[in-house]
């Protein structure tokens, strides 16, 4: 990281950490109190926490030898859910768990049902019922997505060791109750930046599974900055040989080819997931700019660059028309290939580019973006100058753009919660954790009740409240360069902005979800996740 945009960054952070002393003012009581967790009853131990938890302690089901999931007759969304819970019970428990489509019936079957339609209207498309009886679980949703969300707070009723994926000692016991859960925000996201370091299919396919658990319901894809361009774009191979070749600190890296980006794609679209991919200009662009001498303004290429921080001459340059022609093929063909509604054009840290030069830039990509039918999402600096009422836009830093962006909310613009000081996953939690290289200070250290310790109303002052779509949680990779390291970044920060985004603000309490994260431990470790053992939370012993 250069010096310049280091200290530029801290002192933009800095009024961030103010905001943060209101947190406890603003926050409902027990936000800050001590992590003195009380043992959850078993049935609130999910996170995000759900709207309405109604334990029944009388109750409890078992899953056992001959235990069925049941899903809704002819739909395929709720025989894939079901699959998809089968995958997870039948290594750990060693049972068949058959899964059966059924024809709706008056009396809930003896097992597991999977229902769609007929939820409370209340609990709307993402939200579900769960009800657990000594006889059965029924998870009742009114759209897929919903059943799907259903699912992950089941998963969560189960002891840990349910998601190992060899056999392990039961009893595979489900605390009895009901559940009417539904989320506060829209848009709850995680942004992870392969630009910086390469992740592969696999490794993106591992995080859609560990996001999913805690209802993340965005996956945004930083795809291309200065060290690497990261997608195959037809008519322009030099992108992927060339930009994709290297990353942070040199050595081969890689890119997606447009099977791996489907792939993707539909991993995500099978666990209700809608990816926002990026193209980050008119900055963070050197490896664009190194792949092809034409879109340089003096017609020479950039050499590549693997260091941190902006490159040398990392910006598109403006006035060629050719660069537009760049644009359009690009973001035509993500866009052909995304199902979801937004094509991020990033806008951030244009510090090398005139206003005017920068407003011309982001004049065209919105015109390019509505051309091909998608919605436009940036960084805050990018709505000071697009079309508010065609644009979403994430907030991060106080760098003079937050009041435009805040404004902007009372013109049509929409806007997603991304403060940096609480929700970026790649600022250390210590001075000392994780050890270096992993982790940045700039933004300061966020432990995990840092990371808990917010809220989108209050964030951004001046924003229209219901212009607020949610929060996401953004993953840089200068210094994360594995999936080991990715696990411990966000991990257990992740849930805690995960959680901001789903619960309703009257569950919001240190306390309560320092158990609850707690209880999530054995579960981790069954799944192999290398997390962070805060010393903020109370483990529970045995925890490895
Ligand atoms: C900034 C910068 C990114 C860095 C990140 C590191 C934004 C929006 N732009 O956030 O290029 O990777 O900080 O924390």
């Amino acid at each position: 990281m250069t010096l310049r945009t280091n200290r530029a960054r801290r002192r933009a952070a800095t009024s961030c950490l103010l905001l943060a002393s209101l947190a406890s003012v603003l926050l409902p009581a027990g936000a800050s109190a001590a992590p003195t967790a009380a043992e959850p009853t078993s049935m609130q131990r999910i996170v995000p926490a759900p709207a309405v938890v109604q334990p029944n302690p009388a109750a409890t089901y078992q899953v056992g030898p001959g235990t069925v999931v049941f899903t809704s007759w002819r739909s395929p969304d709720a025989l894939q859910i079901g699959q998809q819970l089968a995958g997870v019970l039948r290594p750990s428990t060693g049972y068949l768990i058959p899964v059966i489509p059924v024809p709706p019936v008056d009396r809930p079957l003896p097992g597991i049902s999977l229902t769609l339609g007929g939820a409370d209207p209340q609990v709307g498309d993402e939200g579900y019922q769960l009800d657990v009886t000594d006889r059965s679980v029924v998870i009742r949703a009114n759209k897929p997505a919903g059943l799907f969300a259903g699912v992950q707070s089941l998963r969560q009723l189960l002891p840990g060791a349910v998601e190992a994926r060899s056999r392990q000692a039961g009893p595979w016991t489900v605390p009895g109750g009901r559940i009417v859960d539904y989320p506060r925000y829209q848009h709850r996201g995680a942004m992870l930046d392969v630009a910086r370091h390469f992740l592969t299919v696999k490794d993106v396919q591992r995080y859609i599974d560990q996001i999913t658990l805690y209802k993340i319901n965005y996956l945004h894809l930083h795809l291309t900055d200065e060290q690497g361009w990261r997608i195959e774009i037809p008519g322009w191979p030099k992108l992927t040989q060339i930009g994709g070749s290297t990353q942070v600190g040199g050595g081969p890296a890689g890119y997606y080819t447009t099977a791996d980006y489907r792939a993707i794609l539909e991993y995500a679209r099978k666990r209700y997931l809608t990816v926002v991919p990026e193209i980050d200009g008119p900055a963070h662009s050197n490896a664009a700019l190194a792949s092809y001498a034409e879109l340089n303004c003096d017609g020479k290429a950039q050499p590549l660059f693997t260091g941190v921080g902006p490159a040398p001459n990392g910006t598109l340059c403006i006035n060629k028309p050719i660069t537009y022609k760049f644009l359009d093929d690009v973001i035509g063909r993500i866009a052909e290939l995304t199902p979801g509604p937004y094509v991020d054009v990033g806008g951030d840290e244009s510090i090398s580019t005139t206003p005017a030069d920068y407003a011309t830039y982001m004049h065209q990509v919105e015109q390019i973006v509505a051309k091909h039918g998608k919605r436009l999402m940036g960084w805050g600096a990018a709505l000071t100058v697009t079309n508010p009422a065609t644009s979403t836009g994430q907030f991060w830093i106080y760098d003079g753009t937050e009041d435009k962006l805040a404004q902007t909310t009372h013109e049509g613009a929409t806007v997603v919660m991304s403060p940096c000081v609480f929700s970026y996953l790649d600022m250390k939690y210590t001075p000392t954790v994780p050890a270096d290289p992993l982790g940045l200070r700039w933004a300061g250290y966020i432990e995990v009740q840092t990371a808990y310790s917010w809220d989108p109303t209050w964030v951004l002052p001046g924003v229209l409240d219901s212009a607020v779509l949610g929060v996401e949680t953004p993953l840089w990779t200068e210094t994360v360069s594995s999936v080991a390291d990715v696990d411990f970044m966000a991990f257990p920060r992740l849930p805690a902005i995960a959680e901001i985004g789903w619960s309703p603000l009257a569950t919001h309490d240190w306390a309560g979800f320092s158990g609850r994260l707690a209880a999530q431990g054995p579960r981790w470790d069954a799944m192999r996740v290398n997390y962070y053992r805060s010393p903020q939370i109370p483990w529970p012993a045995g925890a490895r």
